[in-house]
């Protein structure tokens, strides 16, 4: 080596030393940032656990919980109520798969989340050479949500991250997997070149216009109705065009029908509100205009015994194209985001709207009025062990005196009795199983909306719904969450009653620990644990748990006899013949 070229040497490892650097770590930090996401949802490991001491450090609020699973919940709660994509950080293999299903859970739902796994080495991976927690995470998401990236260039991370969050938010929401290999976190470039390549999202999620000629048709099927229903779906308050979808409701005068998580998009006791008799009005409506809802399972696919024999026609208002026709003809389809084709609506009507022919609306008020009054002495029993209804009672009057609490709600009977009894006054401020009935979201969804709105949450859980997701109530404690969880312990699934019907002394499937003390359970984190037998018992500890904002746990005692099987969907369960003989 000459002198020459041993000088040039040193002076451009003096370069480089001076030179500013930044790695893959930094730059998905600053990509967040950059992007208004601050809060990340996970759980530490190779190859990310530096990366999340490294968010925490950089102002991002960082969450571990005890199971991926969880994180992913909570992540996709945040979606829904955030309008901006839910993260969730897992480690390789094992971590991601657990973070999956809530990936699958928040597609499914058109909730914004994005998974963000670190995965092993490409070019081991690849030759299949066993890796450490070696998989092909990238084709195994890519069925499982609504797009898949992954980045192998630090220069790249902007836009991948970019091109996440558009999949996420715009047109129909959804899932996103992010695959971030262990190697691309140690990745170095300059700093300004890096900064240079960060992507700031504008208008991720563009306004879709309805067309002009689509909302005539919709107003003229919608003119020509007898008995007309708006059914408000969870895409209607995702939207959070509250203000306006309440004027189209008010302005027509229909009957609406709120599914699930559309509770309190307008109050229960609206007098509109048609959820009290929705058997009524799904039999016998002969327009029904769909708002962010979808003819799944849920609304028995629009046709069968649920809708009666009465010719319909469908108005259906949804942003993604396909999911007209999907179960039923669609009379007139209505494509755009749910603010713009409200406001079309709403501007179509003009000034001198009919109103609802008052026969109909009558009718269903009469209906409703009936069936409300024919629940209301269930709701008020004090018995020991409680009924769902009594206990459920007690609850309806603490969301009824504190509107602003976020319900989550799962189990069997546990969640549709509650769905019936409890009512909403405010939108979004009813979380719970979605369109699959998936089990065990009720921690994640409880941490992700305390975190995310700083409001009190009441989680309303079946005993074996908690089981899915207890063990964060420890991480509810460590965060000092404002939690209240109520498991409705009926010793079981749908009942605490069955036996083992091969006579061994195994216990039935269904059934559980009698007797079982969950409230024992949040003690050993430091949290309020409390036995409730009786409805004024729980309407006390309840009370206490949202004026204190202590994380509590409260066993209510249920009658193991109360519940049934599936809760109302025992329809669902295949038969066999051979059981009859
Ligand atoms: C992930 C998942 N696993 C299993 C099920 C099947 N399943 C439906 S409801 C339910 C539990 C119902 O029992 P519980 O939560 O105690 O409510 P209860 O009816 O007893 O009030 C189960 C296991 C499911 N929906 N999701
Ligand atoms: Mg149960």
């Amino acid at each position: 080596m000459t002198q020459a070229t041993t000088l040039k040497e040193q002076a451009r490892t003096t370069a480089d030393e001076t030179q500013e650097l930044t790695d893959g770590f930094h730059l998905v930090i600053d990509a967040l940032k950059l992007n208004g996401l601050t809060t990340i949802y996970g759980v530490p490991g190779i190859p990310i656990t530096d990366f999340g001491r490294m968010a925490q450090a950089a102002g991002i609020r960082v969450l571990s919980f005890r199971h991926e699973q969880n994180a992913g919940y909570a992540a996709a709660i945040a979606g829904f109520l955030t309008k901006k994509p839910g993260i969730c950080l897992t480690v390789s293999a094992p971590g991601f798969l657990n973070g999956l299903t809530a990936l699958a859970h928040a597609t499914t739902n058109c909730f914004p989340m994005i998974l963000i796994s670190g995965s092993s080495e490409r070019e081991i991976v690849d030759l299949q050479q066993g890796d450490y927690e070696e998989m092909d995470q990238l084709a195994i998401a890519k069925p499982l949500c609504k797009a898949a990236f992954r980045v192998l260039h630090a220069a790249d991370i902007g836009i991948g991250l970019a091109r996440a969050i558009r999949a996420a938010v715009s047109g129909r929401p959804g899932g996103v997997y992010l695959d971030l290999p262990a190697k691309l976190f140690g990745q170095v470039m300059n700093a300004d070149a890096g900064k240079k390549s960060l992507v700031k999202v504008i208008d991720a999620a563009p306004t879709q216009i309805p067309a002009p000629a689509a909302i005539k048709r919709a107003l003229d099927v919608l003119k020509s109705a007898k008995r007309p229903l708006i059914i408000l779906g969870k895409g209607a308050a995702y939207a959070q065009v509250d203000d306006a979808i309440k004027t189209l409701v008010e302005k027509s005068g229909i009957p609406f029908l709120p599914m699930s998580m559309a509770k309190g998009l307008l109050p229960d006791t609206h007098p509109q509100c048609a959820g009290a008799a929705r058997s009524t009005v799904l039999k016998e409506s002969d327009v029904v205009m769909l708002i962010g809802a979808r003819l799944n399972w849920l609304l028995s696919h629009g046709k069968g015994k649920t809708w009666g024999e009465a010719p319909k026609k469908f108005i259906q208002i949804d942003i993604e194209p396909k999911e007209m026709d999907s179960n039923v003809e669609i009379a007139a389809p209505v494509v755009g985001d749910i603010g713009s084709c409200v406001a079309a609506l709403i501007e179509g009507m003009g000034g001198n709207w009919p109103a609802a022919p008052a026969e109909w609306t009558n009718a269903v008020k009469t209906k409703r009025e009936e069936n409300v009054a024919k629940m209301a002495p269930r709701l008020m029993n004090n018995n020991s062990p409680m009924d769902y209804h009594g206990a459920l009672g007690a609850l309806r009057t603490i969301i009824k005196e504190r509107p602003d609490a976020i319900l989550v709600n799962e189990g069997a009977n546990t969640l549709d009795l509650a769905r019936g009894v409890i009512d909403m006054y405010k939108p979004r401020k009813r979380l719970d199983v979605g369109t699959w009935g998936v089990m065990g979201i009720g921690m994640g969804q409880a941490i992700g909306a305390a975190v995310e709105t700083g409001k009190p949450v009441l989680a309303v859980e079946g005993d074996s719904a908690f089981g899915f997701c207890g063990m964060e109530v420890e991480t509810i404690c460590r965060y000092n969450l404002p939690v209240c969880i109520v498991v409705f312990n009926n010793s079981g699934i749908y009942r605490g009653t069955d036996v083992n019907p091969g006579g061994g002394s195994d216990p039935a499937t269904t059934v559980f620990v009698k007797g079982a003390r969950y409230d024992k359970i949040i003690g050993a984190f430091g949290g309020v644990g409390v036995q409730a037998e009786t409805p004024d018992e729980l309407k006390r500890a309840v009370d206490a748990a949202m004026d204190s904002g202590k994380p509590t746990l409260i066993n209510a005692v249920i009658d193991p006899a109360a519940g049934s099987e599936s809760g109302r969907i025992g329809n669902l369960n295949p038969q066999s013949v051979l059981r009859k003989k």
